[in-house]
Formats: structure tokens, sequence, C-alpha cells
């Protein structure tokens, strides 16, 4: 019991002059003793990731990268992979940090993930103005050929296309669809199939504990599987709140994934403890809430988390990880959208410049209270 609560306890107590230091100096401590990290904790449940950053990707930040390194074991990136950085301009790809980062996975034994191969947001401007669905098409396919290709072997698994569908599961009218058709999604999963065929092929969207939006994947899913093409799971990225979505809504998306025989993966799990700038003006998602920025209302812990709020937040990870521990045998992946809250993008979204606290470790790469209730959850 000892053991367990005392990963970080157990430092504290027996090389005390160094955790202090450690402290004063916001160091990371990798484990030293015995005790098992969180994926180790979690190895025979389902991977454990978090999205990295390029500043980990290219050794800028080498505090993060001991973490990442520790305590997950698979990787996925923030936005490195991302068309726009990979291929600027027609057929002129840059492959540096994409290649740095695959590096980082393989000399670290790790489950890595590719994100995302097509996705309207961060794409390059020469797509958005190509006219001819002809052009469109080829530079689809040669992306999709070019990248997956490269890492044959070595990315396990792509994030085939990312957030098509509307809040009504209808197609999101995306320049994909227009340029494509209706059945591209079909058509883009085909190309990355041939491209590598061992790789998992993932479609990931967000806000599936919307009844609506979830139905449309899943259609979608099944004309996929009914036409013979590969699709192995479903990702639910996981933005979350503290009092959203409930554990139910939260059961429905893994029971109604994991129906149709392909895997459960939470790709990007955050949870915001901040003011929701819709809850006052309404649900309309194109809002620019600049207007907000600089509003203690809006930012009400610029200097730390209340220790009631921290204990809110450690329990609903607890929560939601009971959860995921009993539908272990239909989760494959749980990815953090981050690792510590100083670098996550929800100090910026949707209201800029905010200090928020989503993730596990804190801005002095610490693990918070969330993490022990994690490590804690499962018995050696
Ligand atoms: O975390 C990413 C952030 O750094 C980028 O500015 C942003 C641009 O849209 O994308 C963020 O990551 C997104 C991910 O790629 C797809 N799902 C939503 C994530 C958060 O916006």
């Amino acid at each position: 019991m000892i053991k367990k609560i005392g990963r970080f306890t157990f430092t504290v107590i027996t090389v005390a002059t160094v955790s202090i230091l450690s402290c004063a100096n916001g160091l990371y401590k990798s484990n030293t003793d015995t005790t098992d990290s969180l994926s180790d904790k979690y190895k025979d449940l389902f991977h454990l990731g978090a999205a990295i950053n390029e500043d980990i990707i290219m050794g800028r930040d080498s505090q993060s990268k001991n973490i990442v390194t520790s305590e997950f074991n698979s990787i996925t990136p923030e936005n490195s992979l991302k068309w726009m950085y990979l291929q600027p301009f027609p057929n002129k790809f840059n492959f540096g940090a994409a290649d740095k980062y695959v590096e980082l996975g393989k000399k670290n034994n790790m489950h890595i993930v590719g994100h995302a191969l097509v996705w309207h947001n961060q794409l390059a401007d020469f797509m958005k103005t190509t006219v001819s669905p002809d052009e469109f098409t080829n530079h689809v396919e040669n992306h999709i050929n070019t990248v997956v290709s490269r890492y044959k072997g070595e990315i396990h698994a792509w994030d085939v296309v990312n957030e098509a569908f509307n809040e009504d599961g209808s197609l999101r009218p995306s320049v994909f669809k227009k340029q494509m058709g209706d059945n591209y999604i079909e058509d883009v999963f085909k190309l990355a199939e041939t491209a590598d065929p061992d790789a998992d092929l993932i479609y990931n969207d967000y806000n599936l504990y919307k009844p609506a939006k979830l139905a449309g994947v899943l259609k979608m899913v099944k004309r996929l599987q009914a036409n013979g093409t590969k699709i192995n799971a479903i990702g639910a990225q996981a933005h979350w709140r503290l009092n959203s979505p409930s554990l139910d809504e939260i059961e429905q998306i893994i029971l109604h994934i994991s129906e149709l025989g392909v895997e459960v993966m939470f790709t990007e799990l955050d949870i915001t403890v901040l003011p929701n700038p819709w809850e006052l003006v309404g649900a309309e998602v194109t809002q620019n809430f600049s207007k907000f920025e600089g509003d203690p209302k809006m930012d009400p812990y610029p200097k730390g988390l209340p220790k009631s709020v921290e204990k809110q937040l450690a329990k609903r990870y607890e929560d939601i990880f009971k959860l995921f521990v009993k539908h272990q045998d239909k989760i494959s992946r749980v990815t953090f959208w981050g690792v510590m809250d100083k670098h996550s993008w929800l100090n910026d979204w949707p209201i800029n410049g905010r200090t928020n606290y989503p993730l596990l470790f804190d801005r002095n790469y610490q693990p918070k209270k969330a993490y022990n209730k994690l490590i804690n959850l499962i018995g050696n």
C-alpha cells in the first residue's frame, strides 16, 4: 500500500535532498525505485499515451520528455504530422520533426500513433485553393502514399480521418467532401491500407457522447465494414469537463462502438476546470470569445488551483478511469492531450491566455492528485 501511494512520497522520504531540489527547480524525477509508472500499471489493460509537442520531439523540453518516456508507452504528435507541416507546398515534404518523432518512439519502444492524415484544419493552403477535383484527389493520394509508406512498420496506428461529422451526424461539408464526394472517407481508408496493410486505421472525432453525432459515425463504420474496407478503431477525443459528459454518456460511447467489433480509443483526453463561455452566450460554436480575454471571471485560478477543485479534478479522473478499467476488454488506448498543464492547448482555447489545469502533471512537472488516483486504482 505504502508502495502504491508512495511513488513520489517514497522519493521524498528516501532521497529528501534531491527531491527538495527537484521541486524547487521544477524537475521531474524519473522513477528510481521499484514502483511502477503509470503505463506499467495499465500495461495489461490498454496503452497509455500522451500527445507530444514539437519542443519535446526536438529535444528542447527534456523534462516533459522524461515524463513521457517514463510514464507513457504510446505517443501521438500534437501538431508535427499535420498536413500543413508535412506538405506545405505541392509535393514538398518536410519530414524533419516527423522523423525525430518516430525515432523517439522507436528508441523507447513505444506504440507510435500518426495524427492526422485527412483533416480540414491545419491543412496546407494549396489544398484550399486547388480547384480541380482530380488534382485535389491526386494530392490526397500522394500525401497518404508518401507519408504512410515512409513510416511503414514504424507508425503503428493512423488517425486516417479526423472530425468529418457535424453534431447532427451528417457529413461535414469540408473541402474533402466537396472535392472527393460523399465516399471520401472510405476512399482514404483504402489508400492508407494499401500504403501500410499492417497499420491500425482509426476514425477520430470529438463530442461522440452526443447520440446523433455518434450515430453518424457508427453508420459510416458499418458502411465501410459492409464494403470490406478496413477500419480498426474509433477514437473518441475526450476533451471533457468536470461535470460533463456524464459517466453514463461515456459508457454509451464504449458500448456502441465496441458493438461494431472495432476497438475503442480515447485519443485526446483532458479535463478543463475553467468556466465555459458557451454557458454565458449560448451554444454557437463559431463565437469569437476575444471579448473575454483578461476577464478574471473567466480565468479564476491564475495563481494556482484551489485544493477543492484539485480534488474534484482528481475524483473526475478516477471515476473516468474506473469506467475504462471496467471496459478494458473494449478499450485499446487512452491518450492524454499533452503532458503538463502549462503547455496544454486549453490555456488558449476557447479564450486566449487563461491558466488551465487539465492534465496529470503540474506547471513544475510534478504529478498531481489525479496522477496518484490513477496509479492507486490498479493493484500490484
Ligand atoms: O493541440 C493542438 C493545438 O496545438 C493546435 O493549435 C490546434 C489547431 O487546431 O490543434 C490542437 O489539437 C487538436 C487535434 O489535432 C484534433 N482534435 C482537437 C485538438 C484540440 O484542438
